[in-house]
């Protein structure tokens, strides 16, 4: 083939893509779980009824969609679903968020007095 286009299809010709799509939605916001980024390519693809039941998600690949819609997703870099910005430890995932003396940094984080030193935060 030369100076011209072919078609492929199937599951090895869309993983680059893909792969591909998460590496532009990642540098729009580094911020992104590894959950947070599959979300944002799958829920930003476009529905396209003849692939019902033949992908995943019934729908094509946007990255235009994925890279806009990603850069309004609040960054949850443990991926724990407390997004940063609510999370007293950010680097250590702990859905529960205790934090037994209530200083503001999460006993998942927290060096002093029970709990483990996870993060880069120390408390006390
Ligand atoms: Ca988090
Ligand atoms: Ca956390
Ligand atoms: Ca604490």
């Amino acid at each position: 083939m030369i100076g011209g286009y072919s078609s492929f299809s199937g599951t090895s010709m869309a993983t680059p893509h893909v792969s591909g799509v998460a590496g532009l939605v990642l540098a729009a916001n580094p911020g992104l779980s590894m959950l947070q980024l599959r979300e944002q390519i799958l829920r930003n693809g476009d529905p396209i009824t003849s692939m019902d039941g033949t992908t995943a998600t019934g729908m094509r690949l946007n990255a235009y969609k994925a890279v806009t819609n990603a850069v309004t997703v609040a960054p949850d870099r443990d991926g724990d679903g407390d997004p940063d910005l609510n999370d007293n430890c950010p680097y250590v995932a702990n859905a529960t968020q205790a934090d037994a003396n209530a200083d503001g940094i999460g006993d998942a984080c927290a060096c002093g007095g029970g709990g483990g030193c996870g993060g880069a935060l120390t408390d006390e």
